[in-house]
């Protein structure tokens, strides 16, 4: 440990500005006596700067591919509906059901059949212009919830508090929105609040390491408040641009771990009232109808600010962000298609709604 802190003095200064700000450990010790905070800066190697993003595929195109089972459901679908027969009642009826069986929510649906059925049944319809009212309905929903995440200059440091079910992609979203901020020339600090698990740990570090950010940690089983406030008083001091606070998406139940949520969000109060900036709920879209439950119980409990829906790339069931786009109003920051930093993008709802529609 002190000789990965003294390797990575050097780098201090890179991440944070201003020469006298306490060490990490004063800090530490200030705030909780007999807490053991670890900070694990990056190792100084080229790597530990942030990469910059390859130029892979473009983005519509891996966001195109990322949806490909959701929208060859759904085009597949409609192809066979609407090239085989002519338009009536019973094509509509079966459109209605292959659209909520696509996880699209009866709102949506509802307008798409509307939309469709209205004055063309003498007329017929094509597959294709089933396709365009499909993706003009789908972005009409999704466009005002399309809305990227901030960093505002005015927050020393902004805090991102990143919520979710297990296994939903919070901690790997920290690292690609790390990879992101950092490439921006931000400065980045990561705190482990999944105190749970030690995998989760370790996960977090090694995103630090891959992004050039420290990492504040703790043991396993320590306390996710003690650490967020270790974490936001460090980061304040150092004048740090974003802080990313992990939190755990598994405890002993649901109740303990909105209960931990809420105290992790009063104890940064007491160092900004105004932190938590952003509540990130991170939901699987191989979920489902399940991710309705878990917005409505998060943005209750937690105070959810907007939300990032990963695992695309894994599922026909990318439908459902439109379900909660019209049931919640939340906005949506981005989506994940893929594990690797890149993976992650900006939602755009023409975009989204196009890659659905194959279009
Ligand atoms: N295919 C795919 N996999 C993803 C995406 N985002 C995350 N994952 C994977 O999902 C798994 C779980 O991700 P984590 O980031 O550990 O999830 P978590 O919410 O932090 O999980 P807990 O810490 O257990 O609560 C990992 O194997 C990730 O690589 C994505 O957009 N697409
Ligand atoms: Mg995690």
């Amino acid at each position: 440990m002190s000789e990965q802190k003294d390797k990575g003095k050097g780098l201090f200064g890179r991440f944070f500005k201003g020469g006298s700000q306490p060490q990490p450990e004063e800090v530490a010790t200030e705030a909780q006596p007999e807490a053991k905070v670890e900070v694990l800066l990056p190792d100084e190697n080229p790597k530990a700067v942030a990469e910059p993003i390859p130029a892979k595929a473009n983005w519509f195109q891996r966001l195109k591919s990322g949806l490909g089972k959701t929208s060859s459901k759904l085009t597949t679908g409609i192809t066979d509906l609407f090239s085989k027969r002519k338009l009536d009642a019973e094509t509509i009826d079966d459109l209605e059901d292959l659209l909520i069986q696509s996880d699209l929510g009866l709102e949506t649906t509802s307008r798409i059949t509307a939309a469709i059925g209205k004055g063309r049944f003498e007329k017929g319809i094509s597959g294709d212009e089933v396709r365009d009212v499909l993706a003009t309905e789908v972005e009409r929903v999704l466009t005002p919830v399309a809305k990227p995440l901030v960093i505002k200059a005015s927050h020393k440091p902004h805090v991102i508090m990143m919520v979710g079910v297990n296994g939903t992609g919070k901690t790997t979203t920290i690292g690609k929105l790390a990879t992101k901020f950092r490439s921006e020339g931000k400065s980045v600090l990561l705190a482990a609040g999944d105190t749970f698990r030690a995998a989760a740990i370790d996960q977090l570090k090694v995103w630090g390491e891959r992004t050039g950010c420290p990492v504040i940690a703790r043991d396993v089983g320590g306390d996710s408040a003690g650490l967020a406030f270790d974490a936001l008083k460090q980061a304040q001091a150092s004048g740090a641009d974003v802080l990313l606070l992990d939190t755990a998406g598994r405890l002993q139940n649901k109740q303990v771990l909105m209960e931990e949520l809420e105290k992790v969000t009063r104890v940064l109060k007491k160092l900004d009232p105004s932190a938590p900036h952003d509540v990130v709920l991170v939901l699987d879209a191989t979920t489902g109808q399940n991710a309705l439950q878990q917005v409505e119980v998060f943005r209750d409990r937690a105070g959810v600010t907007g939300l990032v829906m990963t695992k695309l790339d894994g599922t026909a069931r990318g439908g459902i962000l439109v379900a909660i786009a019209a049931k919640f109003g939340l906005p949506v920051h981005a989506v994940g298609v893929g594990e690797s930093a890149d993976d992650l993008q900006p939602f755009s709802a023409a975009e989204f709604a196009h890659a659905i529609a194959g279009k």
